[in-house]
């Protein structure tokens, strides 16, 4: 601090003023944690201004710890249905197929909110959103990390995500479906917020427009111009953060495997508008190509994330039907352990031919509790101790 600065102050002034600070911080601290914590606080880092609730500040820290003491392990639509049972059918129980094989319910939850912007009662998967919501808040008083995914549906076409009509550029600002846009991002906005304790919103690790180098969605790789997808990004925070003052989100990017020629950064919005870096990396039953593409790509993601300063995830993976034997503990734990990931998402438990985690009486279930017992790997209960 230079001397003719005005808030330079003299050495006995200054030393005096650190004394009483470091007096009262304790005192003040605790004080604060009890009153403050459901304002919002404004954080400044870097310059950028962001707005986020404690609990959304507390959960970075989380992800932080996490990361060095192992990876937590994630599941879709964990609580919300499984091979052969719905919650919906006894919602009295909270049933996992994780749990059901390991003991242990995982510790990071996955939700898709595809069909929240149409008003619709239930989303893509026929989860209602009220059981969503109840969920959420269940697995979030528990301990649990709440990760949310948008397939959301065409806005121009109303095809679904996967209907490569153009569109991004319709709803952007100066786009013909801009006013439908606004009110669907409204949607998710109310929804996101309704998911609350005492009307604090909790915490939600927030993944829209995922694996955009693919082009399998309207958001993807051809279906639009790199400069109007990071404009969608960038409007889509700003009306959440700053229009709807959702203070609980932290926003994570999260591009597909990367082709040899990909950039991983090429559809990045900017600082302001990412807290977690993700990528996506599925098994086709390609041991080999699968454990080239971790290896390779959880590095790329491993060193912008710690030179950016943010927690990184494996946003989402699976090996459909889990045929390959020991996959879990052989192909897959091998590559993760020293990677420094926040948590692993295998992805959702829909139907025998379109499953990631085991259940009762699946063959991999054996190796899937001997990846349990490894000392990385971490479960609901291993967080909460
Ligand atoms: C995909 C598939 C679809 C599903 C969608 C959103 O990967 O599982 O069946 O509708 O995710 O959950």
């Amino acid at each position: 601090m230079i001397k003719n600065h005005p808030f330079y102050l003299n050495k006995t002034i200054c030393i005096k003023v650190m004394i009483l600070f470091f007096l009262f911080l304790p005192l003040s601290c605790k004080n604060d944690k009890k009153e403050d914590l459901k304002k919002d606080i404004s954080v400044e880092k870097d310059d950028i201004k962001t707005k986020r609730s404690i609990d959304t500040e507390d959960l970075i820290s989380k992800l932080y710890t996490i990361s060095k003491k192992g990876f937590a392990i994630g599941h879709q639509d964990a609580t919300s249905y499984g091979l052969n049972w719905k919650h919906e059918d006894s919602p009295e129980v909270i049933k996992s197929d994780v749990k059901e094989v390991s003991g242990k319910l995982p510790a990071v939850y996955g939700f898709d909110i595809g069909h929240i912007e149409l008003n619709n009662t239930h989303n893509l998967d026929s989860v209602s959103f009220t059981t969503m919501r109840q969920l959420m808040i269940d697995a979030y008083k528990k301990g649990g990390i709440i990760t949310v995914s948008w397939h959301a549906d065409n806005p121009t076409s109303n095809g679904d995500s996967w209907d490569k009509t153009s569109t991004v550029s319709d709803i952007i600002k100066g786009g013909k479906h801009h006013d439908k846009y606004q009110l669907w991002v409204k949607r998710v906005a109310d929804f996101l917020k309704s998911v609350e304790i005492n009307n604090q919103p909790i915490p939600v690790v927030f993944r829209p427009f995922h694996e955009m180098n693919g082009s399998w969605f309207w958001w993807g790789e051809g279906n639009c111009s790199v400069e109007d997808y990071k404009t969608l990004w960038i409007e889509t925070v700003n009306l959440l953060r700053d229009t709807h003052q959702l203070n609980n989100l932290l926003y994570a990017y999260s591009p597909n495997k990367l082709n040899p020629t990909d950039d991983y950064m090429k559809y990045y919005p900017g600082d302001e508008y990412v807290d977690i870096f993700g990528i996506d990396i599925y098994d086709f039953k390609d041991s080999e190509g699968f454990i080239n593409s971790l290896q390779h790509d959880l590095a790329i993601v491993k060193e912008i994330a710690e030179q950016k300063q943010k927690p990184y995830a494996f946003t989402e993976t699976g090996l459909e039907t889990l045929s390959t034997p020991n996959w879990f503990t052989e192909v897959l734990y091998p590559n993760l352990e020293n990677t420094g990931i926040s948590w692993v998402l295998f992805w959702r438990n829909a139907r025998p031919d379109h499953h990631y985690m085991p259940y009762k009486g699946h063959p991999i279930v054996d190796d899937f509790k001997a990846f349990e017992a490894l000392p990385k790997t971490l479960f609901l209960e291993d967080l909460t101790n």
